[in-house]
C-alpha cells in the first residue's frame, strides 16, 4: 500500500509513536518560526526551559505583528526578541522585512521539512510541500530547544483538483469553496492534501493561500506536492537547491476524498462572521461597501499586488471606499516600486500600509460603525477588525480591488480579458532585513533586553484530588482564540503581561467574566464545539489560569486550542454525551471528585452539578504524556520535574 506525502514526511520524522489514526505521534522538527505577538511569551519559556542554543536545523524570529507603536511596550518585545535571538541561535527579522509566513515562503522554506511557528498559518509552507504546524508558544519553545513536537495522526483527506482557474478566478475562490464545503470543523482531525491535474496550473504563492486558509478549515495542516512549478519558485528565489521532488505514491489511500472543478469556481466572499459562511459574489450582490484592505498573509504575495495594480492602474478609488493594502514581504514592497506597479496603487488613492499583518489583526484600520469592509485576509470573526459591529467579508484580491472601484461589492470577471501576471523568473534577493544569530563565542557578554512590560507568567500546581467550583461561564458552539483572548491594536502590546491582558479575557461574550473570576478564585468555562478555534495564541490558554479556571468541559475543541490547555496544566474535558451540555448553567457548583485520580488511569470522570443534582460523565482519555503534564500541572513543571 503506497503513502500519501504528508505520511511520507511524517515517516522520516517520526521519533515515537505509530502512525495510526487517533494515536499521538512524536515528530522531529526541522525549522521553527514564532511572530512577535506569541514570540515574547514563547521566548521567556524557551528561556526558562534553560537551553542556551536552538537545536533545530533553522529557527527564525519574525516581527510583524505588533508594529504599531502607540506607546513603549511593542518596541521594548521586539528589542527583546532580537536580543534573544543574537544569544540563542537564531534568525531574527525585522519589523519592515514582512509577515512571517510570506517571507518565510520565499527565504527560508524547503520541501519535505517540518516546520511549527507560533501561528495558526504556519501551515502556509504547505505551498511549498513541507508540513508545516501552527503550535502553541510552548511547544515552539520545547521544539527549539530540540525537543519532540506531538501531534495525534490526523487521518488524510484528499482534495482532487481538476480543471482550470477561469479568469479572474483565484486561489482565494478555491479555499472559500473548500471552506463552504467543509465548514470551519472538516479539517479537525485532518491533513488535507492537494493532488490531481488542476495541482499544475497553480503557483506556489497560490498554493500558499490554499494552505494557509486550511487553517480555518480546522485542519491539522494542508500540503501541496513538491514539482517542477515548485522548482520553478525556488529557482526564482536563489534557491533551487532547496528543491526536491515530492508526491503521494500512485497507490496512496485516503480516508476522504473531494474533488474540486476549478472551472467550475467563481468569485466568492466568506460572509460575516465565519469563514465558512460562503456564497458567490453573484448571488451575495452589489452591496455598498465602506472598507476594502488588501494584504495579510493569505492574500500578500508579488502576484497577488500586481493583479491589483493592474485593475487600480489610471482609475479612482471609490469616493466612499476606503482603501487600503499592504504588501506582504520587503521583496514584495520593493519589486513593485522597481516595477512602477506601486505607483498605480498610490495613484489610485489606496492607503498604502507598511509589510505587516496590519489590519487583519486590528492593528488600524478598524472600519466605520457598522461598516462593510472587504478583505483578503483568512478571518471574519466579530470584532476582530476592532468595530464590533462591522460586516467582514472575506475575498479574493481581484474582488476587492474591483469593488474599491465600484464602491459595491463586484464580479472581477465584469473586467473582460485578464492580462497574464507570469511570476517572475528572478525575484529580487536582499536579506539584509535578516540578522544571522552570533556565532557560539561571541554570545556569552549578550545581554538580553527586557522591558518594564515583561511580567511574570502564571505557572499552575499540580492538580488537586478534587476540584470543586461555579460554571464561571457558559459559551456556544466556535468559540473563537479572538473570543477567549482578544487581539487589536489597544491589546496586543500586552501580550507579554498576563496580568493587564487578563481584563479582556472573553470580553466578547461576557464583560464581567473577568471581574467574576477574580472575585471566585477559580472556575470552570463550559462550551460547545470546536471551542478554542482560530489562532494558536496560548494567551488563551494562560490568562484563564490566571483567572483561576481548573477546567474547560465541551463538546469538542480544536487541535491547538486543547494543547495549550494541556501546556498550561487546565483539564480540557469533553462531554461523554454532548446533550448533557444542556445540564449546566452558568453560576451552578460543580464538583470533579477523585479527578487526579481520573486523570491517572481513567477513561472517564464524573462530574456533579450540585445546582440540580445531575451526574455528568466526561472523557478523560489522554496520551500518558499528557496525563503527566496534567498531573503536573503543565508542560513547564513536568519538564522540570523530568
Ligand atoms: C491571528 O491571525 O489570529 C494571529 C494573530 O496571527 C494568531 C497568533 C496570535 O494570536 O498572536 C494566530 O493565528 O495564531
Ligand atoms: Fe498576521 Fe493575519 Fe496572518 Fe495572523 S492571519 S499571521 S494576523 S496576517
Amino acid at each position: 500500500m503506497g503513502s500519501t506525502l504528508a505520511q511520507k514526511i511524517i515517516r522520516a520524522h517520526l521519533l515515537e509513536g505509530e502512525m495510526r489514526v487517533g494515536q499521538e505521534i512524536g515528530l522531529r522538527i526541522d525549522q521553527t518560526l514564532t511572530q512577535d505577538a506569541t514570540g515574547t511569551m514563547a521566548y521567556l519559556e524557551f528561556e526558562a526551559i534553560g537551553i542556551p542554543r536552538v537545536r533545530t536545523e533553522l529557527s527564525v524570529a519574525y516581527i510583524d505583528h505588533n508594529t504599531l507603536q502607540s506607546g513603549f511596550e511593542n518596541a521594548d518585545d521586539h528589542r527583546y526578541i532580537q536580543s534573544v535571538a543574537k544569544k540563542h541561535g537564531l534568525y531574527f527579522s525585522r519589523p519592515g522585512n514582512g509577515i512571517c509566513h510570506q517571507v518565510h515562503l520565499e527565504r527560508f522554506g524547503v520541501p519535505g521539512k517540518t516546520l511549527i511557528g507560533s501561528d495558526s498559518h504556519t501551515p502556509t509552507g504547505g505551498g511549498l510541500g513541507m508540513l508545516a504546524f501552527g503550535a502553541g508558544g510552548m511547544d515552539v519553545a520545547v521544539a527549539m530547544g530540540g525537543g519532540t513536537y506531538y501531534i495525534t495522526m490526523p487521518k488524510m483527506l484528499r482534495v482532487n483538483l481538476t480543471g482550470r482557474l477561469r479568469p479572474w478566478v483565484s486561489a482565494k475562490d478555491v479555499i472559500l469553496e473548500v471552506l463552504r464545503r467543509l465548514t470551519v470543523k472538516g479539517g479537525v482531525g485532518r491533513i488535507v492534501e492537494y493532488a490531481g491535474e488542476g495541482v499544475e496550473s497553480l503557483s506556489v504563492p497560490e498554493r500558499a493561500t490554499i494552505t494557509n486558509m486550511g487553517a480555518e478549515l480546522g485542519a491539522s495542516t494542508s500540503i501541496f506536492p513538491s514539482d517542477e512549478v515548485t522548482r520553478a519558485f525556488l529557482k526564482a528565489q536563489g534557491r533551487e537547491g532547496d528543491w526536491v521532488p515530492l508526491s503521494a505514491d500512485p497507490d496512496a489511500v485516503y480516508d476522504e476524498e473531494i474533488t474540486v472543478d476549478l472551472s467550475a469556481l467563481e468569485p466568492s466572499a466568506a460572509c460575516p462572521h465565519s469563514p465558512d459562511n460562503v456564497k458567490t459574489v453573484r448571488e451575495i450582490g452589489p452591496i455598498r461597501v465602506d472598507q476594502v484592505c488588501i494584504g495579510s498573509c493569505t492574500n500578500s504575495s508579488l502576484s497577488d499586488m500586481l493583479k491589483v495594480a493592474s485593475i487600480l492602474k489610471g482609475k479612482t478609488v471609490d469616493e466612499h471606499v476606503s482603501l487600503s493594502i499592504a504588501p506582504g514581504s520587503k521583496q514584495v514592497y520593493n519589486m513593485l516600486a522597481a516595477c512602477g506597479a506601486l505607483s498605480d496603487i498610490i495613484s489610485a488613492g489606496a492607503r498604502v500600509l507598511e509589510c505587516a499583518c496590519g489590519p487583519c489583526i486590528g492593528m488600524g484600520q478598524s472600519p466605520n460603525s457598522a461598516g462593510v469592509s472587504l478583505r483578503t485576509f483568512n478571518r471574519n470573526f466579530e470584532g476582530r477588525s476592532g468595530t464590533k459591529d462591522a460586516q467582514v467579508y472575506l475575498v479574493s484580491p481581484e474582488t476587492a480591488a474591483y469593488s474599491a472601484l465600484r464602491g459595491v461589492l463586484s464580479d472581477p470577471r465584469e473586467l473582460g480579458e485578464q492580462p497574464a501576471f507570469p511570476l517572475p523568473e528572478h525575484f529580487l534577493l536582499n536579506d539584509n532585513m535578516v540578522i544571522p544569530p552570533a556565532p557560539p563565542a561571541e554570545v556569552e557578554q549578550l545581554e538580553i533586553l527586557r522591558g518594564p512590560n515583561i511580567k511574570p507568567f502564571p505557572v499552575s500546581g499540580p492538580l488537586a484530588e478534587d476540584i470543586s467550583c461555579e460554571c464561571t461561564l457558559k459559551v456556544g458552539d466556535n468559540i473563537t482564540t479572538d473570543h477567549i483572548m482578544p487581539a487589536g491594536a489597544k491589546i496586543l502590546p500586552y501580550r507579554s503581561n498576563i496580568p493587564y491582558l487578563s481584563k479582556f479575557c472573553f470580553a466578547v461574550c461576557d464583560e464581567g467574566f473577568a471581574e467574576r473570576s477574580k472575585q471566585k478564585g477559580s472556575g470552570i468555562v463550559v462550551g460547545g464545539e470546536n471551542y478554542g478555534q482560530g489562532s494558536s495564541r496560548e494567551h488563551a490558554a494562560l490568562v484563564p489560569l490566571y483567572l483561576g479556571v481548573k477546567a474547560v468541559i465541551v463538546k469538542s475543541f480544536a487541535r491547538i486550542h486543547v494543547a495549550n490547555l494541556i501546556n498550561a496544566g487546565i483539564l480540557p474535558l469533553t462531554f461523554a454525551d454532548p446533550a448533557d451540555y444542556e445540564k449546566i448553567s452558568q453560576g451552578d457548583s460543580l464538583r470533579l471528585a477523585g479527578i487526579r485520580e481520573a486523570i491517572s488511569h481513567g477513561s472517564t470522570a464524573m462530574l456533579e452539578n450540585l445546582a440540580n443534582g445531575e451526574k455528568i460523565p466526561l472523557n478523560v482519555e489522554f496520551s500518558e504524556r499528557q496525563r503527566r503534564i496534567l498531573l503536573a500541572g503543565g508542560l513547564l513543571n513536568d519538564t522540570k520535574g523530568a
